[in-house]
């Protein structure tokens, strides 16, 4: 029948459409995500966007993730909003008048020129940069493209596993729901319930002039989202002892699987790219399999099968097991370093001391785990702060299936949990979906409590791949190309029918889309 989907009729155009929608949301030196939601550059978009972008423009692809490094901060973070000059203020809330990077942001190195939001978003951009790369390396060697991002990854990744450690087990903390993309994931509403709403009065939403309410996260939703920014950004943007003194501190912190896996696929691919200039590249190999174990020992529960949030200021004391506290893991590398140094190998000695004294401290580490198993304290230790599992299904705890160092067997339980009654992977559900399908807060339209998101898709799909999964990576692929197309490119869709919610012509789901194709 003439509309049924045929991906090999359609590639062609789908690809050119793809193409356009990119086209049409550049700005000359990035891409905004769309077009009336959200005009301004956003950080983990971008990497999406050039991993899709390089098929189309190696050099705009480049270009993109050179912008973003250019608003990075002395401390090393990429904030997650660069702001456009030209657009007015009132066009997207919060606006760069509530954030006031320049100065608030000044102690911890904001750019004096560019305005920028001053919380980040999850670190793609490493995994992007070595992509880009990858997709036209002359290209890339004639713009000395790797030696001017390499040390800027570099300080970013720094920043994360130094700075935001908040739970002192080596993963990295968000410290809002902003920050680990998944703005209104019901993994926060727990968290989030101690955080008293700033008055609705003294804000106003320029989302609901472009979304419809519905799709889009609540009132009080966002109180609590103005609450926590306001209250980090009027303690100059300090984090862990810093920010003791700082109005918000140690109220919000999780230990997200998903920001966290991505930041250990940047760590493997940081390593590909400081071998490609001349360095060994193993420590940050090695780096990365000890985070992997952090990973599966704080956030792995092998009762559910997947991988949950921790809730680093939550739980009360003396919980065990799987959603207890395990005080420090084998990756705990802590020391300050000196952030943005230049020179690729340099960073990579430096790197290299780091992992030295982290293996030190991994061994004692170890010992002590035997010593307490020994005596009997096994999964019952009362001495940390270091908070709960929070039980909910997010698609965040499957994606540490784009992880080369998984356990076999947690890859294997990982795909069984994904096509279970939960997610659907090839069963009841098109696209996996944001959110348990069977859990208390689905919501099939509502942003991230339970529509399916291309990016998610996208990481999934190269986690089955990665893990042998051809047929399922396959079937997966076809859901996507299919409904990127007939939803318009749209930002998320219904994950039962595909039906588009929130905005059309949505940057990363066209990008992904040409990822696919290729
Ligand atoms: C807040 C831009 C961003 C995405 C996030 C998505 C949404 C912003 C918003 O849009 O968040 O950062 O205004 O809702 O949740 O993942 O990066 O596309």
């Amino acid at each position: 029948a003439a509309d049924v989907y045929d991906p090999v009729r359609s590639a062609g155009s789908l690809h050119l459409r793809a193409a356009h929608v990119l086209e049409g949301n550049w700005t000359g030196t990035s891409t905004v995500p769309s077009r009336g939601l959200y005009p301004h550059q956003w950080s983990w978009d971008s990497a999406f966007i050039a991993i899709g972008l390089r098929h189309v423009s190696p050099l705009r692809a480049q270009t993109e993730l050179e912008t973003l490094l250019g608003a990075q901060w002395g401390d090393g973070r990429i904030p997650h909003i660069v702001f456009n000059p030209s657009v007015p203020l009132d066009a997207y809330f919060p606006s760069p008048d509530f954030w006031r990077s320049s100065t608030a942001g000044r102690a911890a190195g904001a750019p004096r020129t560019v305005q920028t939001s001053g919380i980040v978003q999850p670190p793609v951009h490493a995994l992007a940069a070595w992509l880009v790369h990858q997709a036209d390396p002359g290209l890339s060697r004639a713009r000395s493209f790797l030696p001017r991002v390499y040390p800027r990854l570099a300080a970013w990744h720094r920043y994360l596993l130094h700075r935001r450690d908040l739970g002192g087990g080596g993963l990295a903390s968000v410290v809002h729901p902003w920050e680990q993309g998944m703005d209104n994931s019901p993994c926060w509403d727990a968290p989030l319930g101690r955080i008293t709403p700033a008055p609705p009065r003294t804000f106003r939403r320029a989302d609901l002039d472009h979304g419809s309410a519905e799709d889009r996260p609540t009132d009080l939703d966002y109180g609590r989202y103005v609450r926590l920014a306001t209250d980090y950004r009027d303690g100059g943007y300090a984090d862990g002892a810093g920010a003791e003194a700082g109005a918000g501190a140690g109220r919000f912190a999780v230990e997200d699987p998903a920001f966290n896996a991505l930041l250990i696929a940047s760590e493997h691919a940081l390593a590909a790219i400081a071998r490609e200039l001349g360095a060994a590249g193993t420590a940050r190999h090695a780096r990365a399999e000890r985070l992997t174990a952090a990973l599966v020992a704080r956030l792995w529960d092998p009762a559910e099968g997947m991988f949950f949030c921790r809730d680093v200021y939550g739980g009360g004391e003396g919980e065990s097991g799987a959603h207890g506290t395990e005080r420090r893991s084998p990756s705990g590398d802590r020391t300050s370093e000196p952030c943005l140094q230049s020179g690729a190998l340099e960073a990579e000695r430096r790197s290299r001391a780091g992992d030295r004294a982290a293996e030190q401290r991994a061994q004692s580490d170890a010992r002590e785990r035997e010593q307490r198993s020994r005596s009997g304290a096994h999964g019952t230790e009362r001495r940390s702060p270091s908070g709960a599992l929070i039980p909910e299904r997010s698609v965040a705890g499957l994606l540490p299936l784009i992880l080369p160092a998984l356990p076999r067997d947690i890859a294997t339980t990982l795909v069984r949990t994904a096509g279970g009654p939960h997610f659907g992977l090839g069963g009841v559900a098109r696209l996996v979906p944001s959110y348990d399908l069977t859990g208390h807060a689905f919501d099939p339209r509502r942003y991230w409590r339970g529509p399916a998101w291309f990016n998610t898709n996208w990481l999934l799909e190269r986690g089955l791949r990665l893990h042998g999964e051809h047929g399922r990576a396959q079937e997966l692929r076809s859901a996507l190309l299919e409904t990127a197309d007939t939803s318009g490119f749209a930002e998320y869709v219904d994950p039962y029918t595909g039906e588009a919610c929130g905005a059309l012509g949505f940057s990363w789901t066209a990008a992904l889309t040409l990822d696919l194709l290729h």
